[in-house]
C-alpha cells in the first residue's frame, strides 16, 4: 500500500498554511517568473504551478491540492488553487483562461467533461503552459499527461466486490454518482456494469442518478432512489462527496443496516458512519499523493526533463520514482479498502 506521504501528513500541513494562494489571486511572480523563462532545448523553469480541481470545496480535493502544495514547496516553484463552486461542464473554462494569460508554467486540471474545457486548455498549451489532468482525465489529445489515481478495471471491480459481499451477491443496487459527464465516474461505471454482467448475474442494476458532487443534490437523489426502488439492497457510490451524502441520508432513515452502500469515501468524512453502523467498508486511494506526483510530473515537463513518452521516467520526491505508461498515463498505485479495523490509522 502506497500510503507514503500520511507520515508527513502534519508537516505537509504547516507548509500549505504558508504556500496556499488562494481563488483569484494567483501569483505566478515566484521562482520561475510568470510569462515564463526559455532555457533552450524546451526546458523552463517556470515552476508557477496552479491546480484547477473540479470544484473547490470538496474535501477530496482540498487533500489533494495539499499534497501539490507540498510538493510544489520542495521544488522551490509557486503554487494556486482555482476553481469553481459547481462541477458544471466548462465551469473550468475560464480559469484555464486567465491562467494561459498570467503565464503560469502548469496547469493541473480534473476534468468535469472530457471536451468541454479541450479549445481552453489548446489555448493554453500553445502559450507554453503545460497541461496535466489528474484524477478525471480529458480526452488525451487536450492534455501532455494524465496522472491516474489507480487503473479504472481496479477501481470498479473492488466496488463491484464489496457491495456484491455486503448483499449476498442477490438483489436490486443503484449508482448515486457525481456529474453526468465526469469521465473518471462514468469510465468506473462502464466497467462496473461489464463486471456486473459477467459475474454477478443475481445482481440488478436499476437506476443510476446524479448528485454533481454537491452534498444536498446527492442527498435528495438519494432518498428518491430508495422512493422509487422498495427493494433497494444496496448503493454504490463512486464519488466522495456521493457516498458521504448518501450515508448521511442512511443513518438517520429506517434504512440504516438494511440498504448496503459502499463506493469512493474519505476516511474522515465516513468514520462516523461506519461508528454507527452505516457502512462497513468503501474504497479509495490517497489524494494527498495523487496531487503530489502531480505537481511532480508538472514540474518534470516544465523542465523538458519529460515529454509524456510511454518510458519517460521521474523522480516525485518521496514518493520515488515513475514511469510514463501508454498514453501518456501515469499510474499511482491501487485502491485501498477502508473498514472498521483500519478507518483509525487515516486523517484525510
Ligand atoms: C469526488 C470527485 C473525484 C473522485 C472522487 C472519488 O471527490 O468526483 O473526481 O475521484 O470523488
Amino acid at each position: 500500500m502506497k500510503f507514503a506521504r500520511k507520515r508527513v501528513a502534519a508537516v505537509a500541513a504547516i507548509a500549505v498554511a504558508t504556500a496556499l494562494v488562494l481563488s483569484g489571486c494567483a501569483d505566478t511572480g515566484g521562482s520561475g517568473g510568470g510569462g515564463g523563462s526559455e532555457e533552450g532545448s524546451g526546458g523552463s523553469d517556470n515552476l508557477a504551478i496552479t491546480f484547477l480541481p473540479k470544484s473547490l470545496g470538496n474535501p477530496y480535493f482540498d487533500t489533494s491540492s495539499k499534497g501539490g502544495a507540498a510538493a510544489v514547496e520542495e521544488l522551490g516553484g509557486t503554487f494556486s488553487e482555482v476553481g469553481p463552486a459547481e462541477s458544471g461542464p466548462d465551469a473550468q473554462v475560464s480559469y484555464i483562461n486567465t491562467a494561459t494569460q498570467q503565464g503560469v508554467g502548469a496547469l493541473v486540471v480534473s476534468a468535469n467533461d472530457p471536451k468541454a474545457i479541450c479549445d481552453a486548455l489548446d489555448e493554453a498549451r500553445a502559450a507554453n503552459v503545460k497541461v496535466v489532468t489528474f484524477d478525471s482525465d480529458t480526452n488525451p489529445e487536450c492534455r501532455d499527461l494524465f496522472i491516474n489515481q489507480a487503473d479504472a478495471d481496479g477501481i470498479a471491480k473492488i466496488q463491484v466486490d464489496l457491495i456484491a459481499e455486503q448483499i449476498g451477491d442477490a438483489g436490486e443496487i443503484a449508482i448515486v454518482s457525481a456529474t453526468a459527464n465526469a469521465t473518471n465516474q462514468n469510465a468506473w461505471i462502464e466497467k462496473m456494469k461489464e463486471l456486473l454482467a459477467s459475474d454477478h448475474p443475481d445482481i440488478t442494476l436499476v437506476e443510476t442518478v446524479y448528485g454533481d458532487d454537491d452534498e444536498q443534490i446527492s442527498f435528495d437523489k438519494t432518498a428518491a432512489l430508495l422512493q422509487s426502488h422498495p427493494n433497494l439492497k444496496g448503493i454504490i457510490s463512486p464519488t466522495t462527496i456521493g457516498i458521504s451524502a448518501a450515508a448521511r441520508y442512511l443513518s438517520t432513515s429506517d434504512y440504516k443496516g438494511k440498504v448496503a452502500l459502499t463506493g469512493l469515501g474519505t476516511p474522515n468524512q465516513m468514520r462516523e458512519y461506519v461508528e454507527d453502523g452505516t457502512v462497513t467498508s468503501f474504497a479509495l486511494w490517497n489524494p494527498e499523493d495523487l496531487g503530489y506526483l502531480s505537481a511532480y510530473a508538472a514540474a518534470a515537463l516544465i523542465k523538458g526533463d519529460i515529454t509524456g513518452k510511454e518510458g519517460d521516467t521521474f523522480e516525485a520526491g518521496e514518493l520515488g520514482e515513475f514511469t510514463v505508461g501508454p498514453d501518456a498515463t501515469v499510474l499511482l498505485g491501487d485502491p485501498f479498502v477502508f473498514d472498521k479495523e483500519n478507518i483509525g490509522e487515516f486523517d484525510f
